[in-house]
């Protein structure tokens, strides 16, 4: 079976299918194309803080009601750092926004009722997808679907399929350049259904880092910092509870309900980027193209920016004849990546305890938390890089 469209988009997660809903609102064509079903893709569990501009973003395309209702609206998240004051990163004071808590899980449901309402077409449990002639003027995607080959042939191919998909292998190694640094560690999350503590918290403890965040008022998601090499079946919700209880100091750890997890998942930590995010026609997006350490709450926010470049750049050459934004996609949003993986990296330095880690180093990132406490332009600058830099023009 073969088809047209003027964009296909590999991967149906949130960049995906944002990209295609904002698109599909342009009247641009486009096709999904998933790896997964879709009762898969709806029962991640993953993100759970929205910058300011990715508010504004869900918002300005018909995508914030729900948000709006159930969202819990952030001023900052604070830091508790052992036997030292808490810090607050206080973004309301420092730029005016604020941060919504509001769980990716519940976004890619929004984006799949609205992408079904409007009769986006999104093919799940689609294989062997993969990528051809991208660098002539006329791509095509192949897949396998029922036993069945098919074909889009497409104007340009959209690569949203995350860090495992097939995008990223399709463009030449000897163009790709990627960076990256891996992490001793991963982070061990549950879900429980008790009302989370007032404000996200992360905590650096001897013992390891943690984190107190939340979904809504009666769904609590928490993490603590885990060997590289546990499963979830090390980690019993009693061994979680005395371990992340013990990481926060007593007046923060006497506000945290514990009960049964409902969920329990444990993820690697890594920074990595390749370089260029365009090639040819195949333009990447998302996790596709980098991961952030979740430290900085980034992942799911760059996912957004990246949409908000890539569709800008797809509108103005369909509607408008300008490849200007197309011709600078890739340096625009690596700009944003790169000053994302910053914080992320600088944040999983100061709140992780590395093993063996040299005492000189241990000093200095004990320093970088005084001086947040201390220096105001450290507190602003923090502020400004966590609700998320401005997008640019
Ligand atoms: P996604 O990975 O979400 O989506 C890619 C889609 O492509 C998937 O549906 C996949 O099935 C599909 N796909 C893959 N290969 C394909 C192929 N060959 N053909 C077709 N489809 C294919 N970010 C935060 O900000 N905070 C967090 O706490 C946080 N926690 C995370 C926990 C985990 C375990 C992981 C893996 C990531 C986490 N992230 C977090 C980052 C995460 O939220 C991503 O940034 C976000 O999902 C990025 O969205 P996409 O780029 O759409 O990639
Ligand atoms: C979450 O709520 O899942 C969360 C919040 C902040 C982070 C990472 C994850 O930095």
């Amino acid at each position: 079976m073969q088809t047209k469209t003027q964009v296909a988009i590999i991967g149906g997660g949130p960049a995906g299918l944002l990209l295609s809903h904002i698109l599909d609102r342009s009247g641009i064509d486009n096709i999904v194309v998933e790896r997964q079903s879709k009762a898969y893709v709806l029962g991640r569990i993953r993100a759970g803080v929205l910058e300011a501009d990715s508010v504004q973003m869900l918002r300005d395309f018909g995508l914030g009601e729900r948000m709006d209702r159930e969202g819990k609206p952030k001023n900052g998240s604070g830091i508790a750092w052992q036997d030292k004051p808490d810090f607050f990163i206080d973004v309301k004071k420092w730029t005016g926004k604020q941060m919504m808590a509001y769980g990716q899980t519940a976004i890619t449901e929004d984006l799949y009722q609205v992408r079904e309402r409007d009769g986006g077409e999104i093919v799940n449990e689609a294989k062997n997808v993969s990528i051809h002639d991208i660098l002539s003027d006329a791509p095509h995607i192949t897949y396998e679907k029922d036993g069945e080959k098919r074909r889009i042939d497409c104007g340009f191919a959209a690569g949203c399929d995350g860090f495992h998909g097939v995008s990223r292998q399709s463009i030449s190694d000897i163009v790709l350049k990627t960076y990256e640094r891996a992490y001793p560690f991963g982070w061990l999350g549950i879900m429980v259904e008790k009302p989370p503590i007032v404000n996200l918290v992360y905590a650096y403890h001897e013992r390891g880092f943690a984190l107190a965040s939340l979904r809504s008022e009666v769904l609590s998601r928490y993490y603590v910092q885990c060997a590289p090499g546990d499963t979830v079946d090390d980690w019993p919700d009693d061994r979680f509870w005395e371990e992340l209880l013990a990481r926060f100091p007593k007046h923060l750890a006497e506000q945290i309900v514990t009960g049964p997890s409902i969920e329990k998942s444990i993820a690697p930590l890594r920074s990595f980027v390749v370089e260029p995010m365009r090639y040819g026609r195949l333009f990447l997006a998302g996790d596709a193209a980098y991961i952030v350490p979740p430290t900085g709450a980034k992942g799911l926010n760059l996912a957004f920016s990246d949409v908000h470049y890539l569709s800008r750049a797809l509108v103005e050459h369909h509607k408008k004849a300008n490849n200007h934004y197309l011709d600078t996609y890739a340096d625009t949003a690596l700009r944003r990546v790169w000053s994302a993986e910053n914080l992320s990296w600088r944040l999983t330095r100061l709140l992780h305890v590395f093993p063996g880690e040299d005492p000189f180093d241990e000093r200095i990132w004990q320093n970088n938390y005084d001086l947040l406490l201390h220096l105001e332009s450290a507190q602003e600058t923090l502020a400004r890089e966590y609700v998320g830099l401005p997008f640019d023009d």
